[in-house]
């Protein structure tokens, strides 16, 4: 699917072919995104919101009109996309903004297969204010434990927090009942978007919850540029995360009036370009639809692991249904890191270690896993290519 349009597609890595495999760490970018980030370098560069001048103006509608893109392809309203650096920081300024109305003993559920991102902020926020964090058990088949999940759910539960795609086992999480559970019960539910809105369709309404987080570089976009999507009346309700330029409408020396949203939770001078460039990676994915690179992400992992199951050693981890773009796996004696050196030297780039979500591997009884994750550049040649390397490395350590 439009490999070309990826200039870095075209490397070789020591002498052969890059097949990269790693897009759940973060994605290539087609030179649709690259030019729209140089051209406004070359033609537009100035900050936003402030000068009276063409240029400024130039590069406030560009930079605006990243929001409407991106608020119109997660069927989102207007102002409520706020960019921030990335799903990281959506989640850490939602952390430190819900918590401030929080009493000690209020609860925060999360799951236990969630990525650092959408555990420590929450973790940490706890230790401070007394809060309590409690886990919802992932089960044998790498599913969220649905039963316990509701038994958690109480009175205390203020925030419910569940990422959609899990970055390691590729389990797709019920985002709708959670959210609709989460609204039952009066708390406040946020899903980490990380792995799902590069890969499948998302609607927020649709979706029903009240936040949502993702990454502007795991989506054809640049790095440095997040989104946190939140309903309207909840973002006007919030304080704000950070506090400086660009995020206020009247400053006194005693006090502060702040502007309205999103800008309200946009302080300083933000990644304009990356922005530009995200706006860019929108149209792109646009063009091609979401429901087809669904679909050959779908084919490309359910082919992966067809192929990784006959292959012996191996052991796979996530579920054997419907999954998210990627497959998580060791080979049987052999340490992950060694697994993906090896596969380097044949030009196969995948990641390898604990994919920032260790309480998950331990829970799997492991330190870590190879992973493989596909996105629409990606073909089934590729996934030959790996299982072959992998066989060569069983037989370097079986030796
Ligand atoms: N996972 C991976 O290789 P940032 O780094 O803020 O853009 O995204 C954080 C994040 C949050 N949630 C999930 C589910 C994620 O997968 C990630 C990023 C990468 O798995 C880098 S650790």
């Amino acid at each position: 699917m439009r490999r070309e349009d990826f200039p870095i597609l075209a490397r070789k890595v020591n002498g052969h072919p890059l097949a990269y495999l790693d897009n759940a760490s973060t994605s290539q970018k087609p030179k649709q995104v690259i030019s729209a980030v140089s051209d406004f370098y070359e033609n537009h560069n100035s900050n936003i919101h402030r000068g009276i001048h063409s240029l400024s103006e130039e590069a406030t509608e560009m930079y605006e009109d990243s929001h409407v893109k991106v608020a119109r392809f997660v069927n989102a309203d207007n102002g409520e996309i706020i960019f921030t650096r990335n799903t990281t920081e959506s989640i850490n300024l939602l952390a430190y903004s819900l918590c401030l109305g929080l009493k000690a003993g209020d609860e925060i559920l999360l799951t236990e297969m969630e990525h650092h991102s959408n555990l420590v902020p929450w973790q940490q926020i706890a230790l401070k204010g007394g809060l309590k964090v409690r886990f919802a058990r992932v089960d044998d088949s790498g599913a969220i434990d649905m039963e316990h999940f509701s038994s958690l759910l109480g009175k205390r539960t203020r925030i419910v927090s569940v990422g959609h795609v899990s970055n390691v086992l590729g389990t797709i999480n019920p985002v709708r009942e959670i959210s609709k559970a989460s609204r039952d019960n009066g708390s406040v539910s946020i899903i980490d978007a990380a792995q799902s809105v590069p890969h499948m369709p998302v609607d927020v309404k649709s979706l029903g919850c009240d936040f949502l987080a993702f990454s502007s570089h795991k989506m054809l976009g640049p790095t440095g540029v997040g989104v946190l999507y939140g309903k309207r009346h909840i973002l006007e309700s919030l304080p704000p995360f950070l506090f400086g330029g660009d995020m206020i409408r009247q400053v006194d020396f005693g006090n502060s009036r702040f502007n309205d949203v999103p800008w309200k939770f946009e302080a300083g001078t933000p990644d304009i370009a990356g922005a530009v460039g995200l706006g860019a990676a929108v149209d792109y994915l646009g063009r091609i639809g979401m429901d087809a690179v669904l679909d050959h992400g779908r084919k490309l992992s359910d082919y992966a692991r067809s192929r990784l199951l006959l292959t012996p050693g191996i052991e796979l981890y996530g579920p054997s249904g419907k999954r998210g773009s990627l497959l998580s796996f060791n080979l049987k004696g052999v340490h992950s890191h060694d697994v993906a050196e090896i596969l380097d030297r044949d030009g196969i780039a995948v990641r390898a270690g604990h994919h920032c979500a260790m309480p998950l591997m331990r829970k799997l009884g492991i330190t870590g896993a190879v992973r493989a994750s596909f996105y629409l550049y990606n073909s089934k040649d590729e996934i030959d290519r790996l299982e072959s390397s992998i066989l060569r490395v069983r037989k370097v350590f079986s030796k």
